[in-house]
Formats: structure tokens, C-alpha cells, sequence
């Protein structure tokens, strides 16, 4: 399946960020190698001007989703600290629209549109088909597609660029299933035409 990046699409990459890496308090192995990839996607977007989008967890200190506050996680991605930066090779455009969730103490949100401005800034920009790449599968990176998918964008999930928990070992291959089930559409690099 080839596929022409063109006006109308918008990468999003999904929380990129130190604590959800090798080194982080809430790592996913392997999720540094898929920042070279992501690269590679936001160097091709990035040349055929199309708008990039970076969601980021911003969490307060006593997020219900840490365990100290009965939550399932250790604590990870309070805002402003070094662990929710965005990983620093990460190469996004300067004019990238970052989008923080789950910003508030008493909710959790996986998806980038949970109480943000993405789906409206989507619209303003007139984004009919959305790519979709980052960490975790079976978290964010599900929940965000699920939420794309729900409000009618096409949605295309970077098969070369998520990174799974796999707290179960199929946790992620499942969720990429339950994606394409459900309507997207899964893409590697070589299916964009330059
Ligand atoms: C995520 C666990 C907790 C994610 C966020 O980005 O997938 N996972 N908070
Ligand atoms: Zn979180």
C-alpha cells in the first residue's frame, strides 16, 4: 500500500517522553529505538509542511494514577520535571503543537483528545487523516486512535513506530489488532511516497 502524504494530514506522536524510556520511572523497554523511525516521519512531514503534533502525560504530583494515590503506575510525567520532557533526540519541528493530558489530579486520560484542544485544533487546520505513532500501543497510542477513528478522521497507526508495555506479552500486538479492527489502517515508512 503506497501512501502520499499530502495536504489534510497531521502526525501525532504520542508521549515521547524521558519517563516513558529506558532510564525513566515508568520505562518501556525498547522505546528508545523507535525515536530514529519517528524521525524519519517528522523529517517527511516536516518537508511537505504538514502540521506535527506531540501529546504529552503532564501530570500533577498527586495524580490518581500513581499508586501512592491508590492509582496502578508509579508516579511518572509530573509536569515540568526532567521525566516529562519530551526525549531531547526527538527531532519536532519548531512550530509542533504540543498537547497535554491528563493534567488535572482526579482524572486519568490515555487519549490526546481527553479534555484537550487536539480535535479542534485538527479542525481548524482542516486534518482529514491522521498518523499515529509513539508509546505505549496499548495505552495511549490505542486510546488516541480508538478517539480519532470515533471522530471520523482516517487513521493510520505506525506499525515501525509504537512501542508496547507488554505487561502481557501480547498486549501490543493486540491493540494494533483492535486498531485495525476497528478501522485503521497500519503503515510502515516505505509505504510513503516521497
Ligand atoms: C501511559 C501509562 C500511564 C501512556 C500514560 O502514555 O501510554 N501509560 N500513563
Ligand atoms: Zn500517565
Amino acid at each position: 500500500m503506497k501512501i502520499a502524504p499530502a495536504s489534510g494530514d497531521a502526525l501525532i506522536v504520542v508521549d515521547m517522553q524521558n519517563d516513558f524510556l529506558p532510564g525513566g520511572s515508568l520505562a518501556v523497554a525498547g522505546g528508545n529505538e523507535i525515536i530514529p523511525q519517528l524521525n524519519r516521519y517528522l523529517a517527511h512531514f516536516s518537508a511537505h509542511q504538514l502540521p506535527v503534533f506531540a501529546t504529552r502525560d503532564w501530570h500533577p504530583a498527586s495524580h490518581c494514577s500513581f499508586q501512592s494515590q491508590g492509582g496502578p503506575w508509579p508516579p511518572h510525567c509530573i509536569a515540568g520535571s526532567d521525566g516529562a520532557a519530551i526525549h531531547s533526540d526527538l527531532k519536532l519541528p519548531a512550530n509542533v503543537h504540543i498537547i497535554s493530558k491528563a493534567t488535572s489530579p482526579e482524572t486519568d486520560a490515555y487519549s490526546g483528545f481527553t479534555a484537550t484542544q487536539l480535535n479542534e485544533l485538527l479542525q481548524s487546520l482542516h486534518i482529514q487523516r491522521v498518523f499515529i505513532g509513539g508509546i505505549a500501543t496499548e495505552y495511549c497510542v490505542l486510546n488516541t486512535a480508538k478517539d480519532a477513528l470515533r471522530l471520523q478522521y482516517t487513521t493510520f497507526v505506525l506499525d515501525d513506530a509504537i512501542c508496547a508495555i507488554n505487561q502481557q506479552p501480547e498486549n501490543g500486538k493486540r491493540a494494533l489488532e483492535e486498531m485495525i479492527r476497528l478501522g485503521a489502517r497500519p503503515v510502515h515508512y516505505e509505504d510513503l511516497i516521497p
